[in-house]
Order: structure tokens, then sequence, then C-alpha cells
């Protein structure tokens, strides 16, 4: 069972998602993400960018929809999303932590555009930008920089996103990585 806590984190992870805000992800709520991904790198759909950006989303997607959409109509409930998440928190190695490269690694990569191995408050305000969140993207950022120095390392990061998950702790800062919940 999931706590009503892990309930409001996983909407406000799930609204992310959820482009056109019509209560379902669905392939086009992600190909939305991707474009936004790609603008604010100031790539062209279509270039080699793009190209990367759209087929590791594509197939995260489907692997994605086949984990989780339960009555087969192709998009992903928020009821569908909960069931999934539930099952993962109960598994031995849930999909964050499975994988050569986590998707945890994976999006710490993604967000740091510049590669410099750090998330800096630019590039997290970015990141959330092209995730629909808007608000409060700095706030959000100072929080995550655990030791306040400017910089979010891997390390913040990892433990941001375990708190995410699993944290029934109000006051976790991994709580915030999605903003307002
Ligand atoms: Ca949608
Ligand atoms: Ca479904
Ligand atoms: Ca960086
Ligand atoms: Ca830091």
């Amino acid at each position: 069972m999931l706590s009503e806590l892990k309930k409001r984190k996983l909407t406000a992870f799930f609204k992310t998602f959820d482009s056109d805000n019509n209560g379902y992800i669905e392939q086009s709520d992600i190909e939305v993400i991707v474009n936004n991904l790609t603008a604010i790198r100031h790539e062209a759909i279509g270039s080699p960018t793009h190209q990367f950006l759209h087929d590791k989303y594509m197939a995260d997607w489907q692997g994605l929809l086949q984990a989780t959409d339960t009555n087969g109509d192709g998009k992903i409930s928020l009821e569908e999303w909960f069931v999934f998440h539930d099952l993962q928190l109960q598994a031995e190695v849930p999909y964050w932590r499975a994988g050569e490269k986590t998707s945890v690694q994976f999006l710490f990569e993604l967000i740091d555009m510049d590669g410099n191995g750090e998330i800096g408050a630019d590039e997290y305000a970015l990141f959330l930008k092209a995730y629909h969140v808007t608000h409060g993207a700095y706030t959000i950022f100072a929080r995550l920089d655990l030791n306040g120095d400017g910089h979010i390392s891997m390390s913040e990061f990892t433990n941001a996103c375990e708190q995410f998950y699993t944290s029934d702790d109000e006051n976790a800062v991994g709580n915030w990585l999605f903003g307002e919940f």
C-alpha cells in the first residue's frame, strides 16, 4: 500500500509526463517531452540529438507501457501508475536501480547538459521546464544541493531520487525532485 505522501509525490511525477494534462500518460505526451528536451539544447527536430532522445524515450515508453498498462488501452492512468510503483517498491531491484546504467544515472547525465559531472541551477531549471514544471525550480535546486556548493552532485542526486521513490518522511528533500507535491 502506498502512503498518502507517496501518492502525492507520484501524482506530481505523473503530471510531469502528462503533457496535455488529460489524466493519462500517452505516447504523444512523451513525444512532447522529447521535443522540449531537444529545444532546450537548441537542437532541431530531426537532428541526431533529437533522434537519440526520441529512440531512448520511445524504447523506455514501450517498456513502461508493457509493465504498467494493465487494462491494455495503450495509455497509463494514475491508478495504473500507483499500482506499478507499489509493485516496484516491493521488488528486490526496482526499475530506477536496475540495469548497467540505471535510469537515475541516465537522468543525471540528461540534466547535466554541459557534461561537467554536476548539475547547475540553470540546467535543473531547464530540465524541469521540459517536464512542464515551471515554478520554483531554483528553490527546489537549493533544497537538493545538500552541501550548498551551488551544484547537485551525483551522490546528492542519487540520494534525492531514492528519497523521492522510497521515503515516507514529509521533510525528505528528495520529495521535491519533480516540484510541488
Ligand atoms: Ca496525456
Ligand atoms: Ca491503461
Ligand atoms: Ca553541468
Ligand atoms: Ca552540492
